[in-house]
Order: structure tokens, then sequence, then C-alpha cells
């Protein structure tokens, strides 16, 4: 049963994964056995997550590359299989958020986020499967969000992308899955990383941000989610345990998605 959550032996690249939901998500699968490797678009940031994997025992690669780069997207897994391996796990978790009432949008700025956060993934799978072909299988992980299934205010951007990727997610299932290649997502609710620091600040009199309480009430769970709670449903998916699961966007919301939303 345990070699259905092994990952010894693979290599795994997470884009963006210097810290927040990306580094957790390396972390465990790096506690699994794996490889890692991981890009960011800044030096900064990739010397960032370098320190934190070697702060915590991990050894992984960090590179720099934007992810909406297709040629350098196509260098970086050269290089990847060249000094570590074929990717065998790829976790698209790179991404950005512009939170802009839409009509006041700069078109660039709705471009800017979908790039990122849809053509990224698309362009980084695009790279990656032809190699799991001819290897005989691959993983492909996805992190999609809850505007993948819902909007609101000044996500249009966001939501779009990340409904797109829902879909993107299901779209290399369909027609990559006779190769045994499983694309799966995970979407997570509302966790407490940098990206959802804005929505936490504390009041200058010291209560919760009126959109921090909104979260609590909304969330089965009343409380925000932390990267560590994806660390098994990540595992999960790039495990053998889902070899049979495919085009599935599993929801780790703490029961968002279920819930009409605590009583005022
Ligand atoms: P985060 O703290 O903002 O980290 C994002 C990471 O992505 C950073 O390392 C960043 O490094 C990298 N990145 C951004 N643009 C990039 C690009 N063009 N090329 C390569 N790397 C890039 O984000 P997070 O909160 O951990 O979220 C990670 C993923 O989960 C995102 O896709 C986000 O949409 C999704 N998500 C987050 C939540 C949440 O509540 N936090 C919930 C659902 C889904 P650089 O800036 O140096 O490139
Ligand atoms: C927002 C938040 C969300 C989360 C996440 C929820 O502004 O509403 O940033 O978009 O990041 O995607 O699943």
């Amino acid at each position: 049963m345990n070699d259905l959550f092994s990952l010894k032996g693979k290599t795994a690249w997470v884009t963006g994964a210097a810290y927040g939901i990306g580094y957790a998500i390396a972390r465990a699968y790096a506690e699994a056995g794996a490889k890692i490797v991981f890009n960011c678009s800044r030096q900064e940031t990739v010397d960032r997550g370098l320190a934190a994997y070697i702060k915590d025992g991990i050894e992984a690669r960090g590179y720099v590359c934007d992810v909406t780069d297709e040629e350098a997207v196509k260098s970086l897994v050269d290089r990847i299989t060249e000094e570590v391996g074929p990717v065998d796990i790829l976790v698209n978790n790179a991404g950005i958020i512009k939170r802009i009432p839409m009509t006041e949008m700069e078109a660039e700025d709705f471009r800017r986020v979908l790039d990122v956060d849809l053509t990224g993934p698309f362009i980084a799978s695009k790279a990656v499967i032809p190699s799991m072909i001819e290897r005989g299988g691959g993983k492909i992980i996805n992190i999609c969000s809850m505007m993948s299934e819902l909007g609101r205010e000044t996500v249009s951007a966001y939501a779009s992308a990340k409904g797109g990727l829902k879909m993107l997610t299901r779209n290399i299932a369909s027609e990559y899955g006779k190769y045994n290649i499983q694309c799966n997502a995970i979407g997570p609710g509302y966790i407490a990383t940098e990206q959802t620091a804005p929505l936490r600040e504390k009041q200058p009199d010291g209560s919760r941000h009126p959109f921090d309480s909104f979260i609590i009430a909304k969330t089965p769970a009343e409380r925000w989610g932390t990267p560590e709670d994806l660390m098994g449903p990540a595992l999960f998916l790039a495990g053998s345990a889902s070899d049979f699961v495919n085009g599935h966007i599993l929801y780790v919301d703490g029961g968002i998605l279920a819930y009409i939303g605590k009583q005022p």
C-alpha cells in the first residue's frame, strides 16, 4: 500500500515553488522520494526558494524561467532532463492575480493574468507530454481555484484563467489518457499565502479584514487553509494511487463549495 504514495525515483517539476502552495507540494513530494525542480520568473525568488529547501534538508534545483516564454520553457525542460532526469510529474502551480474591477482593468493586465495562469500551464504541459508518452506515462497536476467554479468582484481575469485551466485539465486528460498520462487538478479554497495576504490584513483598529471574516463565514471549517493542507491531496494525485483518476478537479476548500454560508 505504501507504494501507492511513493514517488521514489521520480522527477517532479513544480512551477513557482519558491514558497506558498508550490513549496508545500514540493516538500510533500520530496518526503515521498521525488527529486525536486522548480522555477520562478525572478532570480531573487529562486534564491529565496533554494534557501528554504536547504533549510528543510531538501535537495532541489531552482531555475529562472517565465512560464509564459515557450522557448525558455522548452530549454528548461531540456536542461532538467539533462541535469536531473525526464519530468515524471508536472505541477502547474505558478500563478498571479490582479484584483481590479473589470471595467477599470487594462486589456494588457487581463492578458497577462491569462498568460501566466492559463497559457503557462499549456506551454509547460506541451513541453513535457512528448517525453511522458515515450516513457509510458506521467502525471500533470494543475492548480485551479474556487474561481474555477465561482466569480467575485475584481477577479474577472483570474476567474477566466482558472475556469479555463479546469477545462484544459479535462482536455489534456481526454487527449492523452490513452498514453497513461493522468491530468488532474487541485482546487484550493482560501489559503493563507502571500497571494492572499492583502485579504487578511488586520484593520487599523486591530479587527479582522472584512474579507477575512467573510471567508471564515463561508467556510464550514471556519478557518483559512494552509499550504500544508494541500500536501496529502497533491501526493495522492502524483502517485500510483490515482492511476485511474483523470480529468478530476479535487477541491481542497474546507467545504466552501458545499456551503451556502453562515447566517450573518
Ligand atoms: P504566491 O505565493 O503568489 O506564489 C506564486 C509563485 O509563482 C511565486 O514563486 C512566483 O515567483 C511564481 N510565479 C509567478 N509568475 C510566474 C511566472 N510568470 N513564471 C514562473 N513563476 C511565476 O502564490 P500561492 O498563493 O502560493 O498560489 C500558488 C498557486 O495556487 C497559484 O496558481 C494560485 O493562483 C493558486 N491558488 C492560490 C490560492 C490561495 O488562496 N493562495 C487558492 C487557490 C489557488 P516569481 O514572482 O518570482 O515569478
Ligand atoms: C481572491 C483570492 C482567491 C484565491 C483562490 C481561491 O482574491 O478571491 O485571491 O482567488 O487566491 O484562488 O480559491
